[in-house]
């Protein structure tokens, strides 16, 4: 959503000025690659180019631990680009997807037979594996472990959507729980962080989870129109054959009916998410992984109950996303945030909804959780401020307007 949408939330054109004058210099310091070497600039290079979400994050984390997340970043990306690429025959995509962590530790081995806007991870893979070699042992160890099970697990959903609430959960786990263990034994690896981070997959893996769902609701029609289908048949079997006919407008209400559904399995997931950063230690880290999941919960509450899901793809505010991008750096603030998006769901659970009784509690566990003295202020409590600052605004340029009538009446009269 562009700049303009914030300008009626006049906090977030304050977050996006701040954001746009260096605020965010403490949230995410900037790295300087002049000193490193070629290749290296290489990968931040494809990481930016890539990842619209991670690469600052990334970047702003510390110590030999930024490096090892950027390279874990690219090889995954590179293994997804080569799931998601539907010119790749599938006899040729399975063994390809199970023996790509085996090139980690080549020189040589690059693809370019790609057709995806991710190309350049697979085609000038050998950086990547120059860089992966130069990283410390335990680091390769985990990012090939990772590697090799995301691989195993892509095999199995290449050609069947997730059936059961069960294969939602397994498929989400390949591809996204399996990075939040990975990134958490990553994190017990550099001590930074306690080695229980690394040691307690399943809250790692709902990590993962919450935001891999999330992305799978809010891209429902840019995936089911590429012929993409990872919403569970299990949900969406109630009310047609084909998943794709959720995108018919006469099917809405089932269809939102359903995205509710969706969507108040993912909330779940978030009492496991806050307990696993309530663990963490390391500022970058902390911000690092909150920030992601704050954006989560604002995107699942503005799809939830919004048949707009179903014509395009919904998305938050620019401002709204900065704003809290600057403000996710305690666990009080990521609290009250998860608080404001929950109160705002809870708000909208249409009575007469089939998941209300499960919605509802899961809501109101989330608010217990997410109890705070200070809570996310937005737009509504500066009301009072706006309404007496566009009312001074209005009356200087009344002010202004008559004045000028006055002088061009006087002119023309004269
Ligand atoms: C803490 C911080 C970040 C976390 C985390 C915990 C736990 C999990 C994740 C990040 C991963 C979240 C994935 C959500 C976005 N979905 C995708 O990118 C899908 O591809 C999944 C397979 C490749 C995973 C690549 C990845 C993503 C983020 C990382 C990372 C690796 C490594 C380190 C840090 C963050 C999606 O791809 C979208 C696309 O192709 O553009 C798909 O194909 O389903
Ligand atoms: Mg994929």
């Amino acid at each position: 959503m562009g700049l303009l949408s914030s300008l009626a939330h006049p906090e977030e054109v304050v977050a996006l000025l701040k954001f746009k004058f260096g605020g965010c210099e403490t949230v995410m310091p900037k790295c300087d690659f002049s000193t490193m070497p070629p290749t290296r600039r290489r990968c931040y290079e494809f990481l930016k180019m890539t990842s619209r979400s991670f690469a600052a994050v990334i970047q702003a984390l510390e110590g030999d631990l930024r490096d090892a997340v950027c390279i874990f970043y690219l090889v995954l990306r590179a293994l997804d680009t080569v799931e998601d690429d539907m010119t790749i025959p599938i006899d040729v995509k399975v063994p390809m997807l199970k023996a790509f962590y085996t090139h980690l530790r080549e020189s040589d081995w690059r693809f370019m037979e790609s057709n995806e806007k991710d190309k350049m991870v697979l085609e000038e893979f050998p950086v990547i594996a120059t860089e992966f070699q130069a990283l410390a042992p335990i680091y390769q160890t985990v990012i090939s472990d990772i590697c090799q099970q995301m691989g195993e697990g892509m095999t199995i959903y290449l050609d069947q959507s997730p059936d059961s609430m069960d294969d939602w959960n397994e498929y989400c786990h390949y591809v996204a729980g399996l990075v939040g263990i990975g990134l958490s034994r990553l994190f017990s690896a550099s001590a930074m962080e306690d080695t229980v981070v690394g040691e307690d997959t399943r809250l790692a893996n709902s990590m993962g989870l919450f935001l891999q769902k999330t992305n799978i609701i809010r891209d429902f029609l840019e995936d089911v129109l590429q012929e993409r289908e990872f919403w569970p048949k299990e949900a969406w079997g109630k009310y047609g054959k084909k998943m794709l006919e959720l995108s018919r407008p006469e099917k809405r209400g089932d269809a939102v009916a359903c995205l509710n559904e969706l969507i108040t399995n993912a909330l779940h997931h978030i009492p496991d998410v806050l307990t696993y950063m309530s663990r963490l230690r390391n500022q970058s880290i902390f911000n690092f992984c909150a920030i992601p999941q704050v954006m989560a919960v604002a995107t699942l509450e503005r799809c939830y109950n919004n048949p707009a899901v179903f014509a395009g793809v919904v998305k938050i505010r620019k401002g709204e996303a900065v704003k809290m991008m600057m403000e996710a750096t305690t666990m009080d603030s990521v609290k009250a945030i998860f608080s404001h998006f929950t109160t705002h769901i809870k708000e909208r659970i249409p009575p007469n909804d089939p998941s209300v009784v499960t919605t509802r509690a899961i809501v109101d566990r989330t608010l217990t959780l997410t109890k705070v003295e200070q809570p996310y202020v937005s737009t509504s409590a500066y009301y009072p401020l706006y309404v007496s600052c566009a009312m001074l605004m209005g009356a200087i340029v009344w002010q202004y307007w008559t004045g000028i009538s006055n002088v061009v009446n006087n002119v023309s009269s004269s």
